[in-house]
């Protein structure tokens, strides 16, 4: 009988800290399936800043670096550089990769690095208990914004694939969703293609997960992969930007 689902070597058989119905996890997995399928685990470094998924390097079973708050792509570059031969990937939240490191972002993607990024877009700081994001969605209540995100005294909602999309170093941006086993499976064809454009040497990719975060949208998991579909993809469409 073929073996049709097994545990990925990349992945460590240990329990996380996420909490129930984050999406953190299901990207991990992805991640680690990729990795195996691509039978890159001895030349793939992973870099993971601060934010919910900052000890993910406990939870993958291949090289991970950890980077200071918003400095994933500087560090990415730097390894990238003097190791060429690797295969190097920034994993960064939403205050990660279009807050803080907003900079950092534009940079490398404008220079035509050639890493992979994926970038877990939960619209919210999930680590530090749920304040606004730049992605956190008009009207959503957050820790910081109690009555609901106002576009008149917070801005709108970064869009940042669709811009960094505009930058002719960036060679695909592609966003994605976990709301069901379908979106998931779609997820992963595209994390798939941003590790396969660096193996290929084709340059700058980033795809974008619209991930759920149950405890501080204050929904159930089904709730927030509902409002995921519902709600999150009018303002952030899924499928290939570029
Ligand atoms: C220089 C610096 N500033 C601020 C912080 C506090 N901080 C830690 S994680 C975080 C936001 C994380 O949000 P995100 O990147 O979206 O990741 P998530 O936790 O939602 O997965 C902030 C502001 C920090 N660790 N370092
Ligand atoms: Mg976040």
């Amino acid at each position: 009988m073929n073996k049709v689902f097994s545990h990925p070597k990349s992945l460590r058989n240990i329990a996380t800290h996420y909490c129930a119905g984050c999406g953190h996890g299901i990207a991990h997995r992805l991640i680690a399936e990729t990795v195996d399928e691509l039978g890159i685990r001895e030349k793939v470094i992973a870099v993971a800043p601060v934010g919910c998924a900052v000890i993910a390097y406990e939870y993958w079973d291949f090289d991970c670096s950890e980077a200071a708050h918003g400095r994933a792509l500087a560090v990415a570059t730097a390894i990238k550089r003097v190791r060429p031969d690797n295969i190097v990937f920034t994993y960064q939240g939403d205050g990660d990769l279009a807050a803080i490191g907003t900079n950092e972002t534009i940079h490398a993607a404008n220079r035509g690095e050639n890493l992979t990024v994926i970038f877990i877009n939960n619209a919210i700081y999930g680590m530090t208990g749920g304040q606004m994001a730049p992605t956190t969605l008009l009207k959503q209540k957050t820790a910081t914004t109690p009555n609901g995100r106002e576009a008149s005294f917070h801005g709108y909602p970064l869009k940042i694939s669709e811009m960094l999309a505009l930058l002719a170093g960036v060679k695909y941006v592609e966003r994605v969703s976990f709301f069901s086993p379908q979106q998931v499976i779609k997820a992963k064809q595209a994390i798939k293609q941003a590790f396969l454009n660096q193996i290929n040497n084709t340059g700058f990719s980033l795809v974008e997960i619209l991930s759920p975060c149950p405890t501080y949208w204050g929904k159930s998991s089904k709730e927030s992969l509902d409002w995921i579909r519902d709600v999150m993809t009018k303002e952030f469409p899924l499928g290939r930007i570029k």
